[in-house]
Parts: structure tokens; C-alpha cells; sequence
């Protein structure tokens, strides 16, 4: 045994003790890699426990603390079942804030990342997480990015990343582009400033080819995935089915295509509207008079100052501008007068609608407000319908101002009349497809991932610009283009990446030629570099593969991933997309990623959220210092369910302390030699650690890890009864009760438990030994009804656990209100205890 502190150090309620025998554990941790995941060993079955990786923002915080106690828990959890655990660390470490303190500090990106990313390094460390440290990763490192650059070019390769121009979200202070996903409601993401359209030439991942896919595979994650993200990945892909259809336009030859949801609808249209920033506007008002072109641009540019949310927002007046153009009608050949109006949005479907007033709320609103007709298609008053009854001439939209959108019968339709909704659409489609001018369509909120940003901190894109203007690939072995020095770069914003700056280093040749040619500056969204990590960790000293795939099938997908609801939408759904292209490039035979999912609360102060600026952050390594990991571990883990917010002000550290110290102190006292068989041991005790081992793997697998801590601190306590009382320290029983315990404590306080292990006579590591199973028939809940006597009157019966102890029975024989009245002012003088069927009291007086 080596030194053994808790002999000195107890009672432990000292934090100096407790932080005494952290260093000892991690010393012990450290020296003998005892956690690492074994590559070699193909007969355990695996488990691959994830948690998302941190960004190196600073020292960790108590988020962190949160987290990653939780992946710890599960991981140890799956070792002491038997399983070959894999539970990896990486740094999410390129991004904006490391390059924003480079700019306040003038300093190197590098200095501000990599000093974070050892403190956190330190923290974790201390903090006793079982993470494989051989296999740690950090994006910002060449021989990270230098694999995002290999996956840009398989995308390249398969057509999946492309350059184009088109609008694109711009930040005017960070000022550099956004993908949707990082524009919450009209603003940045990361700096709350109101985000404006600028028309850009940008590189795009082509999201949009596997929206079907994401979308349908959500099915398989129904029940492992919180429904809450299921709902916002689905409404964030949104997909809608209708028809796309042809409008020949008066004057101009080809046609503009439309998206419906309601083809039905057809003979209902009354106008059609033209998106102000799309090209088909621009057009159609060009080849219009002087006025209206006038007229045009003036609302063009008040509405490019709108954001999104703004133009699609129902409660504000309609706006547009009539471009004296006509849409012929594919049906009926209708002329359709074209307006251009904001509500239609340039990037959805087409950028253009058929405006079917009387059955679709904006247009109704548009044309109530510029005095356009409203036609009636669908009589929703019919028997079925979903104003079944109602007059429909009271009704009509173009009085009441409320669309119908309900279900009904077609009317004025033609060939369509007297069909339902269903039928209607079917045969819409269907006519417009005889004829050509119309077919299915299906169309989708998502857009393509546009992953350049100007900026310098990120994975350079590993393209060139040639002479003639040709963007060509560099040559894999020429992998990886790494970043230059930042000697001589103004980092500060400008709308164009600094890289491009970097003159010797943007200058290069063609890979094909060997012409003079300059690289592309722009460096990718970072989460890129996180849409794939999980898998680099399967590899990550690699410098011949991203990953291997035979260690893949090993390992993934992650069995358990935790992480912020934060992620629901961007990081998921890129993770997704990039292990389907992974998939389809036959390296993963798999289609999800993540095989379960949980996002855990928030931990709050005095019901806030923490946050620098309002000043009321607890700080995680002042909690370190003064409680210990162990317990800071013990009152996280208490705290609350998983997916629970926790209030810092109602979390018990010196409680969780406490406990600690009487479970260190239980193992000092056991007296019965390692290997003692437990049969025959105190029954009420082997009772209750048999019940745990019974119910433990379930709790912690249904992530309960709050009452498992509750379980563990009843097992203490019986432990300590039965110490103290009739059994007392030599049981076998309390031996048993022991090891049990330390090693399940093993998942929330992995120092003391070490020490408890070593304490009862064992050596290191209790993290990897295997719990034992439990015995059913002692785990088992049965009860006996005992008959308690005053002088062999039966005065009452009680129900008890079958295996209790006749201390045990005759104390609570004693605490039953019946026998307190039939024994009150008389002496006992002899007490008979038949456990568990009979007491009976010997009294006189
Ligand atoms: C005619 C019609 C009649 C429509 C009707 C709806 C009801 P979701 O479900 O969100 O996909 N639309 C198409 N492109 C648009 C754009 N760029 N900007 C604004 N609106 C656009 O919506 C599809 C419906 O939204 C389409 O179906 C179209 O209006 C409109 F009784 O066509 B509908």
C-alpha cells in the first residue's frame, strides 16, 4: 500500500485532506494512463461517451463542471460494467473570440488559444475527469485543420462544395459573413449587432442535396434524442410539398416558376408577386416605363434595409410596387397583374408567387390593401368542410378579411370542381404535368451551409485562383496549407479576410501549370472543424488518415453525447450531414452520429443565468479550492435531474462534504480481511447493498445520477447503523456494503473512492474493476408481518423487511405508538426478539 493519507488526514470535513488526496489520485492517474481507451482489445464490447468539446474561452467554468461530471459519470459507469470505454478531450479552438483578444492585445491568436487550452487542460485535470488523454485534439493545430482541408476537397470533388454569388447575412462589426444558422432573430449570434444583405461570392457546402435524408433519419432518433431538438432540426429543415409551376410573362420569352403548396388553388389566382431583390424583379421593372422603374428602385432600397424576420412578420401594412407587367395563368390563360412586394422573400422557392387571396392570409392582406379581387376556389362551408354549416357568402374573404384555409370542395375550378383537397392537388398537378408547364416540387427552408468567413483565425481553404480566373484544388500533397505568421497582418475587420495580405503567402503557383497564381483568403465557419472531431478522435495522431474506418466501426457511432441545447440546430445538423457524406463515401457504415443524446440544464445563480457583465459568476476553481473535486462533484450530481437548471445558491458543497468524510470514514473501520465471502452477514445490510447493485445500473443509465447519489448516501448511513450496532465492524456483510459502495461512489468522487479502495485493502485503480452482480433473492422486497406482545398478549403487528435485524425489529417494535401506550408507566424486564416473526415484551407492574 502506498501512503496512506486518510490514516492522518481523518476526519476529512478539512478541505486540505481532500485536496491532499486529489493530488495523490491524479499523480496515480496521470503515471498510469489508467484511463485510456484500449485499441488492441476487440473482445470487450465498446462504448464510445462524448461531450461536446469546449471552446478554450478561458478558465473552465461551472457549465463545464456540469458537463463533463456527466459524460465522467457514464463513462466510469460503462467500465465498471466491463466495457472498453472511450471518453476523449479535444479543443474546439479556431473562431472569432481567440481573434478578437489578438486585435485588443495585438497579439498572436496562437498565445490567447493555447494558454486557455492549458489552463483548461489543468482544470480538468483537477478536477478527476476519466478522459483518455492520449488522444487529444485541438482544431487550431495544422495537423487538425489539415484533414478539414482533405474533407473541403472531398466535397469538392463530389460536387457537394461550390462557390457562387448571392446575397449572404453580413455582420457590419464582425464584419464577416454568417450562415442562417448563426442569425437569431435579425441579429449576430455572437455580437447582437443587426445583421444586413450584402451580395457576395462565398463557399457553399451543398446541405440542401441531403435535406430529405436529415430530415427522414430523425425517425431512427425518435426516443434517444431529446423531442425538443428532434422538432427544431425538422422545422429547421421544413420541408413543404406542392408543385412548382410555369407562368409565361406578357413581352418576355421563357417563363417564371412558382412554388405552391396549393396547386389546387390555380383558377384563384388574382396577381402574382415578384420578390424586390430577385433577378426577376430587376428585370421584369427594367423592361417597365420610367415611373415604375423609379418607383421600384426607391422600394428596393427600403426594403433592403429590412431584415427577414421584419419582411415576415404579418402585423404591418403591406407594401409594394405594381410593375405594369402581366403572368399569364398556365390553366386558363388569365392575365395575372405583377407586383413586387416584400413579403415574398428572393431566396425561398422560386422568389416569386401566384397570389391566391381567398386562400392564403398575406395575399388576402396584399390585395385588401391595393384593391385587387379575391376569387373564391374552395367552398369550405360543405358537409366535412371546415366551416361545415356556415353560410359562405357571409364568409367571403374579401368582407371578413380572413382567408379560408381550411378544408372544402373546389368551386370555379373547372375541371377540378366538387373534388377535395387531396384529389384537387393530385389532379392539378397531374394536368399542369400533361401539359409541361407544371410538376411535383418540394421545397425546403434549408438552405446550403455557406462556410467562408474573413477572417483569420480558421482552416485555410485549399483552393487556388489561377491567372485565367480559374479556382482549381490544391494538390492533396501539398496538405496541409497552414496559416501564416501574423507578423505585419492587420487582423482588425475590413470586410475582406486578412489573409489576402499575407502577400507571400497568398502568392503560389497552379498546381497544374506551375503559372503564377493566389490562393483562396477567405478560412471555413467553424463548424466545420466540429463536424466531424468525434471521429478524428478514433485517430488522432493519424498523419496518413482523418480517421481510420476500421476503428470507426469499432467505436462509432457515439453512444452518448451531451452537450448544451444551444447546439440543437447548427453543430447537430452539420454533424449529421457530414457522417451521411462520410457514409455515402463508403468510410462509415453508419448514418447517425449520435446514437443518444441529452442536453443538460444550466447550472444559475439566485435564479439568473451567470454572466460576467452582471458579475455574479461563481467561479469553478475558487469552488475547486475550497471544497474539493469530489464534493463540488457530489452537490453537481445532487443537484437535480440532468436536464434541470441548477441553482448555485441551493446546492449543498459542505453537505456533499460531509457525506464524503463518512464514507471514507466507513471504509477506515471495516475489520474483516479482503476476500471474507459476505454469506451469512448481517441480512438487513446485504438487504440494502444488494437492492443498489440491483437498481444502480438502471439509474445511471436513465441518467438519474441525482437519486443514485441518494442511494449511495443511504448505503452510508446503514453502513454506519450497522457498524455501530448489532453487527459491527467485522461483519462480512459491512465488508460487502463497503466495496459496493466505493465502487459506485467511484462515478461521482473518484479520489475518495480510490482511497476507500485502497483503505480496504485493495490496489488501484476501483475505476476499472467490474461491479458485481446482484443477487436477487437478497436484493429482493419481501416483507413479514410481526406480532409484537406485552406478556404474551398480542398488542399489535407491524410489516418488515423479511431479512431485518432483531436490533432492528425490537426498536421498532419499541416506536409503535400501540406498544408505547401498553407499556407506559410499567418496567420492562425482559425482551424476547424471534426476528422477524415475533417480540414480546416481559413487563411488571
Ligand atoms: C399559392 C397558395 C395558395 C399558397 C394558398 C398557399 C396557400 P410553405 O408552406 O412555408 O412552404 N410562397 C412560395 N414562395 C414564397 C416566397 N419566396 N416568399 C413568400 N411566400 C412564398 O409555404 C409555401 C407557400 O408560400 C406557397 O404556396 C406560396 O403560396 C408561398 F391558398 O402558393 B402558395
Amino acid at each position: 500500500m502506498s501512503e496512506n493519507l486518510s490514516a492522518t488526514a481523518l476526519p476529512s470535513d478539512d478541505a486540505r485532506s481532500f485536496s491532499a488526496l486529489q493530488a495523490k489520485w491524479q499523480r496515480y492517474w496521470a503515471d498510469n494512463n489508467t484511463f485510456e481507451a484500449d485499441a488492441d482489445d476487440t473482445e470487450r464490447p465498446h462504448k464510445y461517451v462524448l461531450a461536446m468539446f469546449p471552446y478554450p474561452s478561458g478558465d473552465l467554468h461551472m457549465g463545464h463542471a456540469e458537463n463533463y461530471l456527466y459524460s465522467d459519470i457514464v463513462a466510469r459507469y460503462w467500465r465498471h460494467r466491463g466495457y472498453n470505454v472511450l471518453h476523449p478531450i479535444g479543443w474546439d479552438s479556431f473562431g472569432l473570440p481567440a481573434e478578437n483578444a489578438a486585435i485588443r492585445r495585438g497579439a498572436d491568436p496562437r498565445e490567447w488559444t493555447y494558454e486557455n487550452i492549458d489552463q483548461q487542460k489543468a482544470g480538468f485535470r483537477s478536477y478527476g475527469v476519466s478522459f483518455d488523454w492520449s488522444r487529444v485534439l485541438h482544431t487550431s493545430d495544422p495537423e487538425y485543420y489539415r484533414w478539414n482541408q482533405w474533407l473541403f476537397l472531398k466535397l469538392y470533388e463530389r460536387g457537394l462544395a461550390y462557390r457562387k454569388e448571392s446575397p449572404v447575412n453580413w455582420c457590419p462589426n464582425d464584419q464577416t459573413v454568417l450562415a442562417n444558422e448563426q442569425v437569431v432573430d435579425g441579429r449576430c449570434e455572437r455580437c447582437g449587432a443587426e445583421v444586413v444583405k450584402k451580395k457576395l461570392t462565398q463557399w457553399y457546402f451543398r446541405i440542401t442535396e441531403y435535406a430529405d435524408r436529415l430530415l427522414d433519419d430523425l425517425d431512427q432518433l425518435e426516443g434517444h434524442w431529446p423531442q425538443k431538438v428532434l422538432q427544431m432540426q425538422r422545422n429547421w429543415i421544413g420541408r413543404s410539398t406542392g408543385a412548382d409551376i410555369d407562368f409565361a410573362i406578357e413581352g418576355r420569352e421563357g417563363v417564371v416558376t412558382v412554388f405552391s403548396t396549393r396547386p389546387d388553388t390555380l383558377a384563384g389566382a388574382t396577381f402574382f408577386v415578384v420578390a424586390p431583390d430577385s433577378d426577376i424583379a430587376a428585370e421584369l421593372a427594367a423592361g417597365s416605363t420610367p415611373e415604375v422603374q423609379a418607383e421600384f428602385a426607391a422600394y428596393l432600397t427600403k426594403v433592403q434595409k429590412q431584415t427577414e424576420i421584419e419582411r415576415q412578420s404579418t402585423d404591418r401594412p403591406k407594401t409594394g410596387v405594381f410593375l405594369d407587367r402581366y403572368a399569364v395563368n398556365p390553366l386558363n390563360g388569365e392575365r395575372l397583374p405583377i407586383w413586387a412586394a416584400d413579403y415574398v422573400l428572393a431566396d425561398y422557392g422560386h422568389g416569386a408567387v401566384m397570389a391566391v387571396p381567398a386562400h392564403d392570409q398575406r395575399d388576402l392582406d396584399f390585395a385588401r390593401a391595393f384593391d385587387l379581387p379575391v376569387r373564391l376556389v374552395v367552398d369550405t362551408t360543405v358537409t366535412g368542410g371546415s366551416n361545415e354549416g356556415e353560410d359562405i357568402a357571409a364568409l367571403h374573404p374579401e368582407h371578413t378579411g380572413q382567408a379560408l384555409t381550411g378544408d372544402g370542395i373546389m368551386v370555379n375550378s373547372a375541371e377540378l370542381d366538387g373534388l377535395g383537397r387531396a384529389e384537387a392537388i393530385a389532379q392539378a398537378t397531374a394536368t399542369l404535368q400533361e401539359r409541361g408547364t407544371g410538376r411535383q416540387a418540394k421545397n425546403y427552408r434549408l438552405r446550403d451551409w455557406l462556410i467562408s468567413r474573413q477572417r483569420f483565425w480558421g482552416t485555410p481553404i485549399p483552393m487556388v485562383h489561377t491567372a485565367e480566373g480559374d479556382v482549381v484544388p490544391v494538390a492533396d500533397s501539398e496538405l496541409p496549407v497552414t496559416l501564416p505568421s501574423i507578423d505585419g497582418l492587420d487582423l482588425t475587420p475590413k470586410g475582406t479576410s486578412p489573409l489576402g495580405a499575407a502577400e507571400s503567402w497568398v502568392t503560389t503557383t497552379d498546381p497544374t501549370t506551375g503559372a503564377p497564381a493566389r490562393r483562396d483568403p477567405d478560412t471555413m465557419d467553424t463548424f466545420v472543424d466540429s463536424s466531424w472531431y468525434f471521429l478524428r478522435f478514433l485517430s488522432s495522431t493519424s498523419d496518413t488518415v482523418a480517421f481510420d474506418p476500421e476503428a470507426a466501426a469499432q467505436w462509432a457511432p457515439v453512444d452518448f453525447y451531451i452537450g448544451g441545447v444551444e447546439h440543437a440546430i447548427l453543430h447537430l445538423l452539420y454533424a449529421r450531414f457530414i457522417t451521411k457524406v462520410f457514409h455515402d463515401m463508403g468510410l462509415v457504415s453508419f448514418n447517425e452520429p449520435f446514437s443518444s443524446l441529452i442536453n443538460q440544464g444550466m447550472v444559475i445563480l439566485d435564479g439568473a443565468k451567470m454572466s460576467k457583465s452582471k458579475g455574479n459568476l461563481v467561479l469553478f476553481h475558487e469552488e475547486l479550492e475550497r471544497f474539493g473535486a469530489d464534493a463540488l462533484r457530489v452537490a453537481l450530481a445532487f443537484a437535480g435531474p440532468v436536464e434541470d437548471d441548477k441553482d448555485w445558491a441551493d446546492v449543498s458543497t459542505t453537505g456533499a462534504q460531509k457525506f464524503l468524510a463518512r464514507a471514507l470514514r466507513v471504509a477506515t473501520e471495516v475489520t474483516s480481511p479482503v476476500g471474507t465471502p459476505a454469506d451469512g452477514g448481517f441480512a438487513a445490510l446485504r438487504h440494502d447493498t444488494h437492492r443498489l447493485l440491483a437498481e444502480a445500473p438502471e439509474l445511471v443509465e436513465q441518467t438519474k445520477f441525482n437519486v443514485l447519489v441518494a442511494r449511495l448516501m443511504e448505503l452510508v448511513n446503514h453502513t454506519r447503523k450497522a457498524i455501530d450496532g448489532e453487527a459491527g465492524p467485522g461483519d462480512p456483510a459491512v465488508r460487502e456494503a463497503v466495496e459496493v459502495l466505493t465502487m459506485m461512489l467511484d462515478l461521482v468522487a473518484p479520489h475518495t473512492a480510490e482511497e476507500m479502495w485502497e483503505i480496504l485493502g485493495h490496489e488501484p485503480s476501483v475505476g476499472l474493476v467490474e461491479w458485481p452482480a446482484a443477487d436477487q433473492t437478497l436484493a429482493a422486497d419481501t416483507t413479514v408481518t410481526t406480532a409484537i406482545q406485552v406478556n404474551g398478549k398480542v398488542r399489535a403487528t407491524i410489516d418488515v423487511p423479511a431479512g431485518i435485524s432483531e436490533s432492528e425489529l425490537e426498536s421498532r417494535a419499541r416506536a409503535d405508538e400501540r406498544i408505547q401506550k401498553a407499556l407506559d408507566g410499567k418496567e420492562i424486564v425482559r425482551v424476547i426478539v424471534r426476528a422477524p416473526k415475533i417480540v414480546n415484551f416481559a413487563v411488571k407492574g
